[in-house]
């Protein structure tokens, strides 16, 4: 459905290839409906933001203030960043009309005059693809003054980051979009929906989400959540890296696909000679799962369910029973030819790196990680140091402004939680008295 045209023969990304394939239809039937109703549809489908959280794109548009006067913004979320995420790109490349012709109608639904997709810095092709597919939207009347004679206006500017990791944060993003730094703003008590750009209500939804708004119009919100399993309807874009031997993006439905179809069936399995040992479900900011452990899922009835990891279904509840998360789909598959330990240097230097510093249990918290993380893959931790490691990660974990803190402490937990021997393994005990190593010596 979102990947129809990703990697499809013949097409290109042009409005006329669109337009002949039955594009901007939906945006048609949406105008000759009364915007209150698409929200409605919206809300029926069940759709769950496809950035990382999850949450109901329909219900978050309601929350805009009944009786507001101020303009209304619609934000595409283009910022893809999250370590082990590479789906946004392929709609933004190959697909852009769809993502447009998504934002229009949802403009359209929630009241917005203006939109901006904010799209991280590296993705120069994709911000002039896109510029160039607005122009053609408005060229044809479907972006701009009077869309199509309905007498709604809508304009869609193209903004670019700056290489980022937090101005995907959504207020983060407003504050960036505003001109200013990056610091995200302390949510509650005012989300984006009621204070957003400018202090004027702002609707931010991720490039994926605002796509599948275009299919919810042309099936019907109650057609749409067939797609997938209850609580978690329709498809999403997985994308699986790391050692598989096919690694890529696969569009699924909703938790009607398990962890061992997605690796197996799908991704073909581990490297020769390799078992896999862990995989991260959901981005880098998502909670490491084991393939020995177990879990235990409700069932319809209520009753629990034992299964095992491979059992587990890909969708959002499943996976925050299994105290991880889906997030923004990425899979990362770790094989035993990997070190837990570089695994977790790897994570650390990222978030110690992207860390906004606005507060200091994650300005500070993340570099500390990081610190101990390079001593112990370089043979120079001690085995306290991983108890340190943790009791840092438990201090910024809850205690930030942003839900960068928990993405750069949760890994951590759950390494340590699940690895703990062998990163023990990796640790010295004479390292506490080396003289070359006077910063474990003083410890
Ligand atoms: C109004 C309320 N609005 C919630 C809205 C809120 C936001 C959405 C979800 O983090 C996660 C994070 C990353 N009134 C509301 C309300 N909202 N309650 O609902 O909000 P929230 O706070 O649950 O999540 P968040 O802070 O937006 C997002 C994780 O995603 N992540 C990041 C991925 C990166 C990408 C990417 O590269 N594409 O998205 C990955 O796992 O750690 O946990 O709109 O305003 N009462
Ligand atoms: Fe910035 Fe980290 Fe604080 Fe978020 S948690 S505001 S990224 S310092």
């Amino acid at each position: 459905m979102i990947f129809k045209n990703v990697d499809r023969v013949g097409w290109d990304p042009s409005i006329q290839t669109y337009l002949n394939d039955g594009g901007y239809e939906q945006l048609k039937t949406a105008l000759g409906m009364d915007p209150k109703a698409i929200t409605e549809e919206v809300k029926k489908s069940g759709l769950r933001g496809r950035g990382g959280a999850g949450f109901p794109t329909g219900v978050k548009w309601t929350f805009i203030p009944p009786n507001n006067t101020k303009p209304v913004y619609l934000i595409c979320n283009a910022d893809e960043s999250e370590p082990g995420t590479f789906k946004d790109r392929y709609i933004l490349h190959q697909d852009p009309h769809q993502l447009i012709e998504g934002m229009v109608i949802t403009c359209f639904a929630v009241g917005a005059k203006v939109a901006y997709i904010y799209i991280r810095e590296e993705f120069p092709e994709a911000a002039i693809i896109l510029e160039k597919a607005i122009a053609e939207a408005k060229e044809k009347n479907f972006v701009g003054n009077n869309v199509l004679g309905s007498g709604f206006d809508v304009e869609i500017y193209v903004h670019r980051g700056a290489a980022a990791y937090i101005c995907g944060e959504e207020t983060g993003l407003i504050e960036s979009l505003e001109g200013k730094r990056a610091y995200p703003r302390i949510k509650p008590p005012y989300f984006p929906a009621a204070l957003g750009l400018y202090m004027c209500p702002t609707i931010v939804n991720n490039v994926e989400s605002l796509c599948h708004v275009k299919h919810i119009v042309q099936m019907g919100g109650d057609e749409y959540a067939k797609l997938g399993v209850a609580r978690n309807t329709g498809t999403r874009i997985l994308c699986v890296s790391g050692d598989v031997k096919n690694p890529g993006y696969f569009e699924v439905e909703v938790g009607k696909v398990t962890m061992r179809e997605l690796i197996y069936d799908m991704c073909g399995g581990p490297k020769d000679g390799r078992e896999i040992k862990a995989v991260i479900p959901g981005g880098s900011s998502s909670k490491i799962l084991r393939t020995d452990e177990k879990f235990k899922l409700k069932n319809p009835d209520g009753s629990d369910r034992e299964i095992t990891f491979w059992d587990i279904p890909m969708d959002f509840d499943s996976l925050a029973a299994c105290g991880s998360m889906a997030g923004s789909g990425g899979v990362i598959v770790i094989d035993d030819s990997r070190k837990i330990s570089w695994v977790l240097n790897n994570i650390n230097a990222f978030y110690a790196h992207e860390s906004c510093g606005q507060c200091t249990p994650c300005r500070e918290g993340s570099t500390w990680m990081r610190k101990i993380s390079d001593r112990l893959v370089a043979g120079l931790a001690t085995p306290m140091d991983i108890d340190t490691l943790e009791s840092v990660a438990y201090q910024i974990d809850g205690r930030t402004i942003c839900a960068f803190g928990e993405a750069s402490s949760w890994p951590v937990e759950a390494i340590i939680a699940k690895f703990r021997d062998e990163l023990i393994a990796d640790t010295r005990v004479e390292n506490a008295l080396d003289p070359a190593n006077p910063e474990a010596a003083a410890q």
